[in-house]
C-alpha cells in the first residue's frame, strides 16, 4: 500500500520563487526514443538572500549541466528523483542543461509524447518538467525561443509558440525550424508539435487592422472536417473584440488536433493543441451537440489568450482565476451565438449533474482549493463550472458595464503578470467602487448552499412577505459555514401569468421593475413586497442567478402554473424538473412500499400545454420534454435506490408517451419535413425536438409502428444527429433491430476512430440488463485501446459515470469492473485513471450492502503496488 505520507502542497505555504527566468532557449533533436533537449536559461535571483537554485524534473536523463559556459562536475549539483539543485548559482547567470527523454514510452501523455506518429506536448499543469529541468511553476514567466530539428520526411511540419523566425535543412537531411514567442509565459503554456499533418487555413483581420493567419493542422484525410472549428474560431475572435474589447496579439494562430489527449484541449500560446474530438466535425460524423461543443471549446481556448495567458495564475490554487472566468466567457459566447435560455438550462443541468454531487461528496473543495497532492486532480467541475458561476454572480451584482469596467482594470493592472483570484476581485471592486468582501467567501467556502424560500400573501395589506433561509452543510475539512452573499433574482406572477411590479416596503419608486435581484446575505432574511392587489406566484432564483439548491413550498398547482407561464425560461423549465422529480420520488416510495406505481396524468397535461404553445422555441421545448435524469432524481433521496428510480422513470416516460401519443407523432412527422442538414442553432433545435418526440414514441412497447419509425430513421438519416439519436434509442430495446443497427453502424464507421467512440458509448450507457457483459466484451474489440483516453472514456467512463443503474448493480460487478480498470490504467495513464474514479466515492449515499462493496473496491485500489499520486489522492479521500 502506498505510504500515507505523500506530501500535500498547501496554499498557505506559498512563497515567491527564489529565481526568475527571463528567457528560455530550447533546442530539440526529435527522436521517438532519446530525444535530446538542449536548454539555455537566463536566470536571475529573486530573493534577498542567496538560495540554491532548485529545478523540477521528472523521468529525465541528465547529460550535462553548465553555468555561464562552464560545465559542472557532478559534485557541483544534486540530482534527485524529481529535482536538480545547484547550490551555488550566481545572482544572475546562464544555465545550460542537456537532457534526454523517450517520447515513445510516454503513455501518461504529459510532457512530450507521440500521438498517431506525431510529436506533441501537454505541459499544464506540471508537464514541462518532463521535458527539461525548470522552475516549473506559473509565476515564473519567460520569453521563449525554440528550435526544433527532426527528420524531414516523417515530420515535415515543425511548430512551437510565437512566430516562425528561421528555418533550414541540416547536413544529415533533417530539417529545423526556429520559433520565437515575444510574450512572457509560464512553462505550462509551452508547446511543440512535429509531424506529417494536413493544414486547413483561413485568416482574420483584427479591429485594429492586424492580419492574422489561422491554421488548423489535422491528420491527412481530415481536412474536410475543419470548417466548423475554423468558423467558430473566427466568430470567437470577433466576439471577444466586440464584447470585451480584446484583440488577438500575434500574426499567427495555430491549432493542432491529435487523437491521444488527456482532456479536451489546451490553450498554449498561439499553438492550441486539441483532442481531435473537439475539432473534427462533418454532418455525417458529428452530432449537433458535438458541433456546439466544438464551437464552445475552440472559443474557450481562444479566450484563454487573455484570461489565462496574458494574465496568468500565480500558483495552481488560483486555477479558477483563469478557468472560471474563461468558462463564463465561453458560456456567454454560446449564449450569443445560440439560444441564451437554452444554453443556461444546459449549463445548469451540467452543474447539477457534476458539480453539486462533487460538492456534496468526499472530494468537495472550494473553487480556490487550499491543498492538493496532485494538481491534475483539481481540474474539477467545481473549479471550472462553479468558478464560472461565481464570475457570473459578480457580473450580475455589478451589471454588464460594471463587470466590463472591472475586467478592463484587471488587464490594465496585470497584463503579463501571474496573479491571484483576490487580485481579480480587487479590480472588480476598484473599478466600481464596490465592496465585495463578503462575496469573496465564495472562493474559500466549499459546499452548495441550500436555500429555503417561504412566502405568505396578506390580502388586507396587499403585500407578499418572502423569507429566505440559507445553510451550507459541513464539507470535509470545513465544519463551520457562514452565510454567503447570494444574488437572488425574483419575479412575481399574477393570475394570468403577467409580471407584477416589484416594490419593496419603504421604497418610493414609480414604474417599479418586474424583476429584481435581491441581496441575500444573512442566514435568515425577509423581503416584503407591497402594492400587490392579487395573490401572486413567486418565480425564484430566475435564470439560476446563484448556484444553490432551492427548496420551496410550491404546490403542484403552482408548479404547473409556472411551467405554463413563467416569463423566465430557466424557471419555467426548472418548474417542470421540480414537478417531475417530485412525482417520481412519490412513485419511488410506492415501489419501495410494494404499492402499485401509477403515473400522474396531470404532468402530461402540463406538457401538452407547452407542446401546444407554438410561440416556444423548439430547442426550449425539447429541454422541457427531457425528464430529470436518474442521477438527479436519486440525489434527492436519503438513501439512493437507483433500481427503483430507473423503474419509476421508465413508467413515468411510458405514461407520458401514451398520454401524448398523437402530439408526439405530430411533432415527429412535422420535424421530419425539414430541409437539408445544417448545424446551425435553429435547425439543431428542430432536430432536438423531433428526436425528443421519437424518444417518447420509442418507449411504447410492442408497437411495431413506433419501432419502425426508429429503425427507419436510423437507416435513412442523412446526418449523425438523427442516426445517433435513433441508435441510442435502439440500444435500449433488446432484439434483432438493436443488433442489426449496431452491426451496420460499426461496419459503416470502422475506419473513423471518433465515430467508433460513439458506438462504444452508446453500448456502455444502454439500459439493457447485460450492458456490463457487453462492455467487457468490447474491451477486446480491435478499436479499443487502454492507451487512448477517448476510448477509455467512451467505454469505461461512460459505463461507470453515465449508466448509474447498471454501475450500481446488486451483485457489485459494476464496482469490481471499475476498480479493475483503474488498477490497470494506473500503470498506463494515472490522470485518466483518477478521472474515472469518482463514482466509487458516492458510497455514503448507498445502502449498507452497496457501501461495503464500494469501500472494498476502493481499498483494493489503495492496496495496488506503485499507485500513482493521482489515483492515491482520489481513492484515499473517497474512502475517508
Ligand atoms: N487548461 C486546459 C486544461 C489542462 C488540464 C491539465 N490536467 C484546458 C482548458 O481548460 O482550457
Ligand atoms: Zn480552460
Amino acid at each position: 500500500m502506498k505510504n500515507a505520507q505523500v506530501k500535500a502542497t498547501q496554499l498557505r505555504d506559498y512563497v515567491a520563487p527564489a529565481f526568475l527566468v527571463d528567457h528560455v532557449d530550447l533546442t530539440f533533436f526529435l527522436k521517438s526514443e532519446a530525444t535530446k533537449v538542449h536548454s539555455k536559461l537566463k536566470i536571475r535571483q529573486n530573493s534577498n538572500d542567496k538560495q540554491p537554485l532548485v529545478l523540477d524534473g521528472d523521468e529525465l536523463r541528465l547529460d550535462s549541466v553548465a553555468v555561464d559556459g562552464r560545465e559542472l562536475s557532478s559534485d557541483e549539483y544534486q540530482l534527485g528523483e524529481f529535482s536538480l539543485i545547484i547550490p551555488d548559482f550566481p545572482a544572475e547567470g546562464e544555465l545550460e542543461v542537456v537532457t534526454y527523454i523517450d517520447p515513445v514510452k510516454n503513455t501518461k501523455l504529459e510532457g512530450l509524447y507521440l500521438s498517431g506518429g506525431n510529436f506533441c506536448t501537454q505541459c499544464e499543469a506540471e508537464g514541462f518538467r518532463r521535458i527539461t529541468y525548470y522552475p516549473d511553476r506559473p509565476d515564473v514567466m519567460a520569453t521563449y525561443t525554440v528550435t526544433v530539428h527532426a527528420d524531414q520526411t516523417s515530420y515535415p511540419i515543425l511548430l512551437s509558440n510565437g512566430n516562425l523566425i528561421d528555418q533550414g535543412v541540416s547536413n544529415d537531411g533533417s530539417h529545423w525550424a526556429r520559433w520565437d514567442d515575444p510574450f512572457p509565459k509560464p512553462s505550462y503554456l509551452f508547446a511543440l508539435v512535429a509531424g506529417d499533418l494536413a493544414c486547413y487555413e483561413d485568416g482574420f483581420k483584427t479591429r485594429s487592422g492586424q492580419d492574422v493567419t489561422l491554421k488548423i493542422f489535422v491528420e491527412h484525410g481530415n481536412e474536410d472536417k475543419c470548417a466548423y472549428a475554423m468558423d467558430s474560431l473566427i466568430r470567437s475572435m470577433k466576439w471577444d473584440e466586440e464584447r470585451f474589447g480584446l484583440e488577438y496579439d500575434l500574426d499567427i494562430f495555430n491549432i493542432v488536433a491529435v487523437s491521444d489527449f488527456n482532456m479536451g484541449a489546451m490553450e498554449n500560446k498561439s499553438l492550441n493543441i486539441f483532442n481531435s474530438k473537439c475539432i473534427l466535425a462533418s454532418p455525417d460524423t458529428a452530432t449537433d451537440m458535438e458541433f456546439e461543443r466544438i464551437e464552445a471549446i475552440v472559443a474557450h481556448e481562444y479566450f484563454h489568450n487573455w484570461t489565462g495567458n496574458r494574465v496568468t495564475c500565480r500558483d495552481w490554487f488560483q486555477l479558477s482565476l483563469k478557468e472560471g472566468l474563461t468558462v463564463y466567457r465561453d458560456q456567454e459566447f454560446t449564449a450569443d451565438m445560440r439560444s441564451a435560455p437554452v444554453k443556461r438550462i444546459q449549463d445548469v443541468r451540467t452543474l447539477r449533474a457534476r458539480q453539486f454531487p462533487e460538492d456534496a461528496g468526499p472530494l468537495s473543495h472550494p473553487i480556490r482549493p487550499e491543498s492538493y497532492i496532485e494538481i491534475n486532480n483539481f481540474y474539477t467541475s467545481t473549479v471550472y463550472e462553479k468558478g464560472g458561476e461565481v464570475i457570473r454572480m459578480m457580473a450580475e451584482l455589478l451589471g454588464r458595464d460594471g463587470f466590463r469596467k472591472g475586467l478592463d482594470l484587471y488587464f490594465n493592472r496585470h497584463d503579463n503578470q501571474a496573479v491571484t483570484c483576490d487580485d481579480f476581485v480587487a479590480a472588480m471592486e476598484d473599478a466600481n467602487g464596490a465592496d465585495l468582501n463578503h462575496f469573496r467567501l465564495w472562493y474559500s467556502q466549499a459546499g452548495t448552499p441550500e436555500v429555503e424560500a417561504n412566502w405568505s400573501y396578506d390580502e388586507k395589506e396587499q403585500s407578499l412577505t418572502l423569507t429566505l433561509d440559507q445553510i451550507t452543510a459541513p464539507t470535509p475539512g470545513q465544519k463551520l459555514k457562514q452565510p454567503l452573499l447570494i444574488p437572488f433574482t425574483v419575479g412575481l406572477l399574477g393570475q394570468n401569468g403577467e409580471e407584477l411590479p416589484l416594490k419593496l416596503q419603504g421604497e418610493n419608486v414609480e414604474n417599479a421593475s418586474t424583476q429584481r435581484t435581491l441581496r441575500f446575505d444573512r442566514e435568515h432574511q425577509t423581503f416584503k413586497f407591497v402594492d400587490l392587489n392579487q395573490h401572486p406566484v413567486p418565480s425564484l432564483n430566475r435564470n439560476f442567478s446563484a448556484p444553490i439548491k432551492l427548496s420551496t413550498k410550491y404546490s403542484t398547482e403552482d408548479l404547473r402554473f409556472l411551467m405554463g407561464h413563467d416569463k423566465d425560461a430557466f424557471s419555467r423549465w426548472d418548474a417542470a424538473q421540480t414537478y417531475a422529480s417530485r412525482l417520481m420520488l412519490k412513485m419511488v416510495k410506492s415501489v419501495q412500499d410494494g404499492d402499485v406505481v401509477e403515473f400522474d396524468h396531470q404532468y402530461a397535461d402540463a406538457l401538452a400545454l407547452n407542446i401546444a404553445d407554438k410561440s416556444l422555441d423548439p430547442a426550449f421545448l425539447a429541454q422541457i420534454l427531457a425528464l430529470p435524469s436518474i442521477d438527479y432524481v436519486t440525489e434527492q433521496m436519503e438513501v439512493a435506490d437507483f433500481a427503483a428510480v430507473e423503474k419509476v422513470r421508465s413508467v413515468f416516460k411510458v405514461g407520458i408517451a401514451k398520454a401524448l401519443f398523437e402530439q408526439f407523432k405530430e411533432l415527429y412527422l412535422a420535424g421530419k419535413e425539414t430541409v437539408a442538414y445544417s448545424p446551425d442553432s435553429a435547425s439543431a433545435g428542430r432536430r432536438a425536438l423531433c428526436n425528443a418526440a421519437l424518444g417518447y414514441l420509442s418507449v411504447i412497447e410492442n408497437d411495431p409502428e413506433c419501432l419502425r419509425l426508429v429503425v427507419e430513421q436510423f437507416e435513412t438519416a442523412d446526418n449523425m444527429t438523427d442516426r445517433m439519436a435513433a441508435l441510442s434509442l435502439l440500444a435500449d430495446i433488446p432484439g434483432e433491430e438493436r443488433e442489426k443497427a449496431l452491426v451496420a453502424f460499426e461496419k459503416r464507421y470502422a475506419d473513423n476512430a471518433l465515430v467508433m467512440d460513439k458506438w462504444f458509448a452508446v453500448q456502455a450507457t444502454s439500459s439493457i440488463p447485460n450492458a456490463l457483459d457487453e462492455v467487457k466484451k468490447l474491451l477486446s474489440h480491435s478499436a479499443f485501446s487502454y492507451k487512448n483516453p477517448n476510448k477509455v472514456r467512451a467505454l469505461i467512463g461512460a459505463f461507470s459515470g453515465a449508466n448509474p443503474a447498471r454501475f450500481h448493480a446488486e451483485d457489485g460487478e459494476g464496482y469490481r469492473f471499475l476498480a479493475d480498470s483503474i488498477i490497470h490504467l494506473n500503470g498506463i495513464n494515472p490522470q485518466v485513471a483518477s478521472k474515472i474514479l469518482a463514482p466509487l466515492g458516492s458510497w455514503r449515499r448507498m445502502n449498507v450492502t452497496h457501501q461495503k462493496m464500494m469501500k472494498a473496491e476502493l481499498q483494493r485500489i489503495l492496496d495496488t503496488e506503485n499507485l500513482s499520486n493521482d489515483v492515491y489522492e482520489i481513492a484515499s479521500k473517497s474512502l475517508s
